[in-house]
């Protein structure tokens, strides 16, 4: 049988990198079956093209993965595709908390022929086999252990993801008119991936507004670190033979929240020389250990993603997040910046503590910081977690099934302190300042001391972030983009140019005193 594995186009900010789900479900896929993954962000496809895909490659059994976000153009695409007569399987977060939504029993109409809920990793197998004996269930759902809790996967041993062979093309982030040009530059930047792996799974932390806790659980499972190890080293050998650059994203939620653990993984990768530029999830709380983050450098680590939500400590409060001190942000940014390590800074607006203004006063705090790359979000209920049962009770949620009429940057639920459109400009307001062309510059000139390589990472990631706001998918809008922004361009080009030159130089003296030594 062969299976198309879908992720919806969310319609808005794309994503720069593949889901996980997808290619750990592939690998987990009876060998007998043929799985083809299709993510929606990065192949466009109408519904009718999809539908004429499936039937031209005889598609037994369609599966669709969603963040709530994108639920609604999931439930579409599902809906197409039962019309045409396809069996569809949807799992994801969504899913597994509004079952019932899925399976037209909560007085909707149906959209999914099946779901499966929570880890799928231990039945995914199962759902295959009875697809394709045409007996497959409405519900699947980890065995429960004898608590009544969800059985989770432990990680161990971790299902094999053939990265090295695997046709990554539709997730290449350089724009094809570049790749000729930039695949003669440096080491070869013809094509840059940016590739999901995870270390270990569930939080502790238990924040209002946050899945992940009742979605993976409380106690944390990790992988063997000779599993990352192994798996990293493989991308690292198709980075080199495709003379492209790959970036490893570690999706974990909080990598470093055991941190004895993640030292010791990050000095075995540092042994076995699997040391790719890599990103990760960190809260700012676990980040003053200077030994931690002198690995992190010595790993790869470049960018860590810190959800800093607020620099109102009332507003932490409110979202049970307050182990994560606004007063110690710099530090920590400092602290990293030191070791050429920068972050990803994510924030809430709209936070029952808001005001407006709150754009203003937060990017002040931003800009005195070493700079970053900020994110700027709203306070969103999302369904099954503790925020969105305290809105529910106080009468506040304008919008209960905001999923269903999804609208970007338009809040659900009444803040206290301001409008819901007050909100919006908020949001409006930060993206745009942080990112206008003026900003970009007065940035990397902030960090002029840091290598050349690092300047220029810096820059192109917030040329790339600052699509998460303002779409820039097509040529156009990038050459517009490029141009707004040729300033900082052209003189790290310059720059770069010239210590490439000098290396070059170097490298060929050396060369010529080897010989002459011998
Ligand atoms: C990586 C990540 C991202 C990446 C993008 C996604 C990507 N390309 O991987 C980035 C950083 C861009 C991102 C952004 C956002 N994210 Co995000 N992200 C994650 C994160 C940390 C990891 C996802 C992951 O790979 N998990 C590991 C895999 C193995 O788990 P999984 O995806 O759940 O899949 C398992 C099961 O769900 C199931 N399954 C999943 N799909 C399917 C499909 C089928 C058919 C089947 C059978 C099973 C199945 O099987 C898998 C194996 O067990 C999760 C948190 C988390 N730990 O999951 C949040 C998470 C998914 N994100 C979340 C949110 C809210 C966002 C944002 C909206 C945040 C914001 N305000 O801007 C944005 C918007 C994203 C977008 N552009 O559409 C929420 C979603 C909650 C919800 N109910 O929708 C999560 C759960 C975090 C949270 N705080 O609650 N995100
Ligand atoms: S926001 Fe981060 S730290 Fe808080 S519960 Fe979610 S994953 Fe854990």
């Amino acid at each position: 049988m062969k299976i198309l594995l879908y992720n919806p186009d969310n319609g808005i900010t794309r994503n720069f990198m593949p889901h996980l789900w997808m290619f750990l479900l592939q690998s987990l896929t009876p060998k007998e079956h043929e799985v083809i993954l299709i993510d929606g962000n990065a192949k466009a496809m109408t519904r009718p093209e999809l539908v004429q895909f499936c039937k031209d490659e005889n598609i037994g059994l369609v599966g669709i993965g969603s963040m709530t976000r994108m639920v609604a153009r999931a439930y579409l695409v599902a809906d197409s595709l039962r019309e045409a007569g396809f069996k569809v399987v949807m799992g994801g977060p969504h899913v597994t908390e509004c079952p019932l939504e899925a399976l037209g029993k909560d007085g909707g109409p149906r959209h999914a022929d099946a779901v499966a809920l929570g880890e799928a990793d231990d039945y995914w197998a199962q759902i295959v086999e009875d697809a394709a004996n045409g007996e497959l269930k409405e519900t699947y759902q980890p065995q429960l252990d004898e608590k009544g809790n969800d059985f989770k996967p432990s990680l161990q041993p971790y299902p094999h993801i053939p990265w090295e062979s695997l046709d990554l093309e539709q997730f290449s982030l350089v724009p094809k008119f570049l790749r000729p040009v930039l695949s003669k530059f440096g080491e070869g930047w013809g094509k840059f991936f940016v590739v999901p792996i995870e270390t270990g799974r569930g939080c502790p932390y238990g924040c209002e507004f946050c899945t992940v806790t009742g979605f993976f659980g409380d106690s944390i499972r990790f992988r063997s670190n000779e599993s990352v190890v192994e798996e990293l080293l493989r991308l690292k050998a198709r980075a080199k033979k495709e003379k492209g650059q790959i970036a490893v994203f570690f999706i974990d939620d909080n990598l470093a929240i055991n941190k004895k653990r993640l030292k010791a993984l990050l000095r075995d990768m540092i042994a076995a020389g699997a040391t790719l530029p890599w990103v990760a999830q960190i809260s700012a709380n676990l980040l003053a250990d200077e030994e931690l983050v002198d690995l992190i450098a010595d790993a790869g680590g470049r960018w860590v993603f810190i959800g800093m939500e607020s620099i109102d400590p009332a507003n932490m409060a409110d979202v049970n997040k307050n182990f994560s001190k606004p007063e110690n942000y710099q530090a920590v940014l400092d602290g990293l910046a030191r070791r050429n390590i920068y972050a990803i800074t994510s924030f809430i607006f709209g936070m029952d503590n808001d005001t407006p203004g709150v754009a203003n006063r937060t990017i002040a705090e931003i800009e005195s910081w070493a700079p970053g790359l900020p994110v700027f979000g709203q306070l969103t209920p999302f369904p099954s977690t503790p925020l969105y049962d305290r809105l529910e009770k106080s009468g506040r949620l304008t919008r209960p099934k905001h999923w269903l009429d999804f609208a970007p940057f338009v809040m659900a639920h009444d803040p206290l302190k301001m409008t819901i459109d007050d909100a919006k400009k908020e949001t409006f307001d930060a993206w745009s300042r942080s990112y206008s062309p003026e900003r970009n510059m007065e940035a990397i000139e902030s960090i002029k001391n840091a290598p050349i390589d690092t300047r220029i990472s810096h820059l192109a990631s917030r040329l790339f972030f600052r699509g998460i706001y303002f779409p820039q998918m097509g040529t156009v809008a990038w050459i517009k983009l490029l141009f707004a922004n040729r300033k900082p361009i052209l003189s790290l080009t310059a720059e770069g140019f010239r210590t490439w030159r000098l290396y070059r130089k170097r490298r060929r003296l050396e060369a010529r005193a080897v010989q002459t030594a011998q």
